[in-house]
Order: C-alpha cells, then structure tokens, then sequence
C-alpha cells in the first residue's frame, strides 16, 4: 500500500494523542508524520513508535506534501482546513465547522461510507453523541423507517478535551479531602459561567441556540438526518454532561414505520460491524461507560418495546467518545481513503 504523508492538527489533545495510539495500533500505513498544534504547544517532544518528533505550530504553510490531514477538533479547523485543501491534502475534520455544508460528506464508515468519494477536499467526522447513535440506528433502519427519536444523553467530561477530564478528577480530589471544589471548564469553557460536574449534572452541553435547545442537541438532530440521509425523520435530544471520564451513554426512544421485534433488532445489532450487543437483564448485563472506556466497539441494551406507542423500541448505547466518537472514526475514513 503507498505511503500516506500524515499531519495531526491538535496532536497534544485528548483527541491528537488518541490519534497516535490508534495510527499505531491499526498498523496506519503513514509515510511522513507531521504533529502539528497552536504555538502554546509547539517545540514539544512526543515520541511515537521510536522516533522523536518535535511538534510544530499550525501555520497556512503546514501541508506541504500531505496526502491527509487529521484535525482533532476546536477552531483551528476553520482558520487552517482551507490552506490544507489547497496545498493538496484531504482533511478529515472532528470539529463542527463543516459538517452541516452540502458540499461535505459527513462519515460514520460502517453507516454511509458512500459518501466519502463525494468530497471536495474536506471530510466531516460528525459529533461524538452522533456517531454514537447512528452505528445503533442504521441496522435497524434497514429494517424500518424512523418515524421520530427521543434521545437523552449521559455525556462524559471528555468531550472538553483533556481539560474536562482534569477538571472532574480535581473536583473529585477536592470533594475526597474537603477543599473547597474548583469549576474553571464546564459546561463551556468559553464562557464566564461555570458548575462544578462532582457529584452533578450539567444540562447543558455547548451553547444556547435562540430555539433553546444547546447547539450539541442542534448537532444531533441535524447530523442524524444528514449521514442517514432522511430529511423527514423526526428527532428531539436533550444533551446532558454526566461525571464521567471517558464514555457517553444514550438512552434512544424510536418509533419506527414498521414493527420490529425485540429479536430482529437484536439480531440486526449482533451482525452489525462495530457494535455488540450486550443486553441480559436476567443477569443483569447491559453496556456501562465504564466498560466501553478505551474499547472500539458501540455496545447496546436494554432493548425492549416502547409499548406505550405502535412500532417502538427503547434501547441504551455506550460508546467510547474519544474512540469511536472522534479519533476512530475518523482514522477509519481515512483508511477508507487509503484502500481506495
Ligand atoms: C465537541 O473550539 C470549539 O468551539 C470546539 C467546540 C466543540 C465541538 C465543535 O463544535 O466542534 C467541542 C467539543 C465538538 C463537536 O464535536 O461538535
């Protein structure tokens, strides 16, 4: 397989150094690596796979002779994703800033890999919550048409980066020997405002839109359509930031066109690449965010009937957000691209 020149933009992230791993792991055949980051970060050290590199600042000139650039996420996308299209790479980007654009595919590999040749220069990897949702809703969409989605989510700190994992591990620390708790981070770090997440939740994940949903339950319902691609399908979210480290856990209400059993969504679940199910009440297994940390896999359970409505199902999805909610899926487009 030829050699892809590779360039990480965000590399000493949560989602960068997840980037490292994985690349590593899955044998990700790069030629030159390039560890890009914002210059509060350039001239640091990593070494990776026996080799030193010295992390770089992003600058308009940071794609000479890359064949794809991974952007871990945050605003560096839209200032520097333009300048790596035009010095010839192809971006795959984790932030918000094109996912919602027509002229870009927005990718989970196992759901819609049709769309990745469409692209223009940049492929989006949608929201962590999205691409957690929609491995568990495509094999039962084959099945049936969606009529409507309720979906609440138990998000984990990880999704602010690094930053919100340290901020729950001091609380936590302040809470076990009596300090007084600091909140610098959640729910948004850009703003004045913040709750301490020990011993909390935080129903707010991202900003307020004048709607009153926050712009990451805007993300799912929007995202969801875009990569199922049905415009009529109907979904409501509420986005909710849990005190835990690394998974997301969603609890997802679909009435579905036709009716699906409780076995033929299990079945179609079990055959599906990239979830397991794992749903016994009897013994008292289901998916726990504890479990999926760290892990490639989207488990699901609880899968039962709605009966309070026709053709509905109830079911529970945990799935790593760092994983296959960011850095995995888009690692995954990109050896897509490489095979092809
Ligand atoms: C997850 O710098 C920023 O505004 C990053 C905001 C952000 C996003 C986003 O909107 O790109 C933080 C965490 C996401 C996301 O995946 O949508």
């Amino acid at each position: 397989m030829k050699k892809i020149n590779t360039a990480i933009v965000g590399v000493t992230g949560a989602v960068g150094q997840e980037f490292l791993k994985l690349i590593e792991e899955r044998n990700f055949p790069f030629g030159e690596l390039r560890m890009l980051a914002s210059s509060r970060s350039a001239g640091k050290k990593i070494n990776f796979m026996g080799k030193e590199y010295t992390v770089e600042e992003t600058t308009e000139n940071s794609f000479d002779g890359i064949d794809i650039a991974l952007f871990a996420g945050g605003s560096a996308s839209k200032i520097f994703a333009p300048a790596a299209v035009k010095a010839g790479a192809i971006v795959i980007d984790n932030s918000s800033a094109f996912r919602m654009d027509p002229e870009v595919p927005l990718v989970v590999p196992e759901v819609n890999p049709e769309a990745i040749s469409k692209h223009k220069g940049i492929i989006a990897n949608p929201n962590c919550s999205t691409i957690i949702m929609v491995m568990a809703l495509k094999p039962l969409y084959e099945i049936s048409k969606i009529r409507r989605i309720v979906v609440s989510t138990y998000q984990a700190v990880s999704g602010a980066g690094r930053e919100g994992m340290d901020e729950l591990k001091n609380q936590l620390d302040e809470l076990a020997t009596g300090k007084d708790v600091q909140a610098k981070i959640l729910p948004v770090a850009s703003l004045d405002k913040h709750y301490q997440i020990a011993s909390n939740l935080l129903p707010q994940i991202d900003i307020f839109m004048d709607n009153l949903y926050t712009k990451e339950e805007m993300k799912m319902i929007d995202e969801t359509k875009k990569i199922m691609d049905d415009r009529e399908m109907k979904i409501t979210a509420t986005t909710v930031r849990v005190p835990v480290f690394r998974s997301h856990a969603e609890s997802v209400n679909v009435e579905f066109e036709n009716e699906i059993s409780v076995e033929e969504a299990r079945a179609a679940l079990e055959k599906f690449p990239g979830v397991i199910v794992r749903d016994n009440p009897g013994e008292m297994i289901y998916p726990q965010p504890l479990e999926t940390s760290g892990k490639d896999d989207v488990e699901v359970g609880r899968i039962r009937k709605d009966f309070s409505i026709e053709h509905g199902l109830n079911f529970w999805v945990c799935g790593d957000q760092i994983r296959k909610g960011a850095a995995l899926n888009a690692l995954q487009i990109a050896e897509y691209i490489a095979k092809h």
